[in-house]
């Protein structure tokens, strides 16, 4: 936002602009390690408050329920030849407004209410859109899920495909929130392909890890994947729809529009377009290599200081603690962190507490921090900062260890500026 936008808001409108300035400046000052999170770039904040948004816009490229739409439609296809071509695959679409919305969309596309579904436990790593309770996806199907290995934090895809065979569900997914291995995408697809059911895999989380190619790629193996282009890609807060199989094609697109939408969000289907051309870049290559080793670099500085790390270390961009060894809720050490400016979220471990003040874990992330310009040096630095502050939280003495924390957090802050200029 530019600065006489700012003055502008804070004349009309004193309360939103004091939030947004607040909001700023927290960000500037604390590490962000939220898994879900990142820093968009400069272009990307530019076409999310661009006139683009004031465009309302029904049906896609070329074929629109309203007029003015041409310049939107080339937004809009630009961001289909990009995603495309980033994936590698025959079909897109940007449009969802969310991930959620996405898998919706594919619910709406492939099943009827009451049709059997088959996904990871949300405690193991899954996703509330994938068949939670107190979610649509929950409610309207039936929702039945597989979880991980208790010893290793492990999908057994033995055992998966037993269930799924006992099942026969329509639709089996893969993918999740806080599942911090490699998914073994193709044994998943061949499981669903014996048992008769569709494959989707929501890749949200390593959507950016898959983009620069250090991750393998679902889409080989899936009938459809779904991403956001929120977290590891980089780009504004939106989903998408991606296949192979262009035999898809029809129904995704009636799936998304008009099934579970209406208008489209404009600017962030240009933004998306945006973020697509970054992520094509060998400069977004090279970042998402520095996110996987920042990541590991992480989990090995904890695990060296004794916090236990589900799975035993990461693939991804996520480090998942379990905090029961210190006798420690994820919350008790989210809020410590925050503190001393880090920010995290507690989150359930495979097994763990049905409330979420009772979670033992806590679920931490690379990508925003790895944006900011830190590598394994500050990563390692952020693993003794917080496995400091976990052991004192532990002992119940917190005051040196948070005074320390805060002055190191702030030197980090002070040597990677988010928005340099
Ligand atoms: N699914 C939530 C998360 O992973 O934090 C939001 O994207």
């Amino acid at each position: 936002m530019t600065g006489y936008s700012q003055v502008r808001l804070a004349e009309t409108d004193p309360l939103i602009a004091g939030a947004l300035a607040g909001e700023k400046a927290r960000q500037e000052s604390q590490i962000e390690l939220i898994a879900s999170e990142n820093i968009v770039s400069r272009a990307v904040l530019h076409v999310l408050g661009h006139e683009m948004t004031n465009k309302t816009l029904e049906g896609y490229p070329g074929a629109r329920f309203h007029g003015g739409g041409r310049f939107a439609d080339i937004a809009e296809q630009a961001a289909l030849d990009r995603a495309k071509e980033l994936f590698g695959c025959a079909y897109a679409n940007v449009q969802p407004h969310s991930g959620s919305q996405a898998n919706l969309a594919v619910f709406f596309a492939l099943l009827k209410p009451g049709d059997k579904v088959l996904s990871l436990d949300l405690a193991a790593g899954g996703h509330l859109s994938h068949g939670l309770g107190v979610n649509l996806s929950g409610r309207w199907f039936s929702a039945h899920h597989y979880g991980v290995e208790r010893e290793t934090g492990l999908i057994d895809y033995d055992k998966v495909e037993k269930q799924a065979a006992e099942l026969s569900p329509k639709l089996l997914i893969a993918g999740g929130s806080a599942y911090p291995r490699e998914i073994d995408f193709e044994r998943m697809g061949a499981i669903a392909r014996k048992v008769g059911a569709y494959f989707l895999a929501d890749m949200a989380h390593i959507a950016g890890l898959v983009a620069g190619g250090v991750h393998p790629s679902p889409l080989p193996h899936a009938d459809i994947v779904t991403c956001t282009t929120t977290k590891t890609l980089r780009g504004p807060r939106g989903g998408v729809n991606l296949s192979n199989n262009l035999d898809w094609r029809r129904k995704l697109q009636a799936a998304v529009f008009p099934g579970v939408q209406g208008s489209i969000h404009t600017q962030v289907i240009a933004a998306k377009a945006v973020c697509f051309g970054e992520a094509l870049t060998p400069a977004f290559k090279a970042y998402a290599a520095q996110v996987k080793a920042n990541a590991a670099a992480l989990a090995a500085t904890l695990t060296d200081r004794g916090i236990r790390i589900v799975s035993g270390g990461t693939d991804t961009h996520v480090v998942l603690l379990d905090l029961s060894p210190q006798g420690l809720t994820g919350m008790a050490v989210q809020n410590i962190l925050e503190e001393a400016g880090i920010t995290s979220n507690k989150n359930p471990i495979p097994f763990d507490a049905p409330k979420p003040a009772d979670w033992v874990g806590l679920r931490l992330g690379s990508s925003a921090a790895t944006t900011r310009g830190m590598k394994e040096a500050e990563f390692s630095e952020l693993g003794r900062i917080i496995a400091e502050l976990t052991l004192a939280v532990a002992s119940g003495d917190t005051r040196h260890a948070v005074a320390s924390a805060r002055e190191r957090c702030a030197a980090l802050c002070a040597r990677f500026p988010i928005y340099e200029n």
